[in-house]
């Protein structure tokens, strides 16, 4: 048997970067009170927590590739909400959105929560921002801690 690597969640030493819209901010701003609490509740410092709002969906991967391309953050988290009946180009935005965060942490190596709903009602984004179906913003803030801490164990095997 050979040996298992497993990310820890504590968020201790971390910087961190939350990435959120402007777009369904009644939804996302639950689910950046989400994310900032999860870190805080894990041992991260919160003058190690920095936000950046973009305009929707489709702009968060810039964003958050332009904030791992910085060098100053151990993991970016990037929320948002994507709504099928609001959008006639729904597919485009959550599928660039979704698409758009993966490259980013694969280019960079830098670990990015993704807690962009994708949903087709708005009562389905908010059973998942604070409701019945949890928060998704605090999911990917621990998703997040997780990926940095796991990294860690496997570069320093
Ligand atoms: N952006 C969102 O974040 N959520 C949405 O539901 C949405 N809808 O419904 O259209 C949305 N559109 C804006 C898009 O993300 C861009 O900001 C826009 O196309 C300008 O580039």
């Amino acid at each position: 048997m050979g040996r298992t690597f497993v990310g820890t969640l504590s968020g201790a030493g971390m910087r961190i970067a939350i990435v959120s819209t402007r777009w369904n901010d009644f939804i996302v701003e639950r689910l950046v009170a989400g994310a900032k609490d999860a870190a805080l509740r894990h041992g991260v410092d919160e003058a190690k927590i920095d936000h950046a709002i973009a305009p929707g969906a489709f702009e968060v991967p810039f964003v958050a590739r332009k904030l791992a391309a910085s060098g100053r953050y151990d993991a970016i988290v990037a929320l948002g909400c994507v709504i099928r009946g609001a959008t006639p180009h729904f597919d485009y935005v959550a599928g660039e959105a979704a698409r758009g965060v993966a490259s980013v942490a694969h280019d960079t190596g830098v670990p990015v929560g993704f807690g962009v709903l994708t949903v087709d009602t708005i009562e389905q984004a908010i059973e998942r921002a604070g409701t019945k179906a949890g928060n998704k913003g605090a999911e990917a803030m621990l998703a997040a801690i997780e990926m940095v801490n796991l990294s860690r164990a496997i570069e320093e095997a």
